[in-house]
């Protein structure tokens, strides 16, 4: 009957070892990252930018492939030096490092018509 309850002990004990390993395993990859590598591609058109939110870490390179649909915009995110000038249908590379957290607007910086002073987005540092 002893030998019994140590089958039984040693199974827990197995059980919940085993566990934990597993755990550890799992781990590295739920940690929360920053250095990573973040590519979003935006598209502007009259009078929005899709996506609208962008969400980074702080310390992650941000690279953004930006393309107007329609006319010329600009894009702008004052706070990590972008400027870009968005001609219709040319794909245009923007990469910066997110070193520090907050929210920042983007927005277009070239007059496109009524709806212009309210094509904006935010691009959110964690
Ligand atoms: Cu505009």
């Amino acid at each position: 009957m002893k030998r019994f309850w140590s089958l039984i002990l040693l199974f827990v004990f197995v059980v919940i070892v085993g566990g934990c390993t597993e755990q550890q395993k799992t781990q590295p990859t739920t940690i929360t990252s920053t250095g990573e590598i973040k590519e979003f591609q935006i598209t502007a058109s009259q009078f929005s930018f899709e996506p609208n939110i962008i969400t980074v870490n702080k310390g992650d390179t941000v690279k953004l492939k930006i393309k107007s649909v329609d006319v010329t915009h600009g894009f702008t995110i004052n706070e990590f030096g972008v400027n870009e000038k968005l001609e219709p249908g040319k794909m245009i590379d923007v990469e910066f490092v997110a070193g520090k957290t907050g929210a920042f607007s983007f927005y277009c910086s070239i007059f496109c018509g009524n709806g212009h002073s309210g094509m904006r987005g935010e691009l959110v540092v964690k």
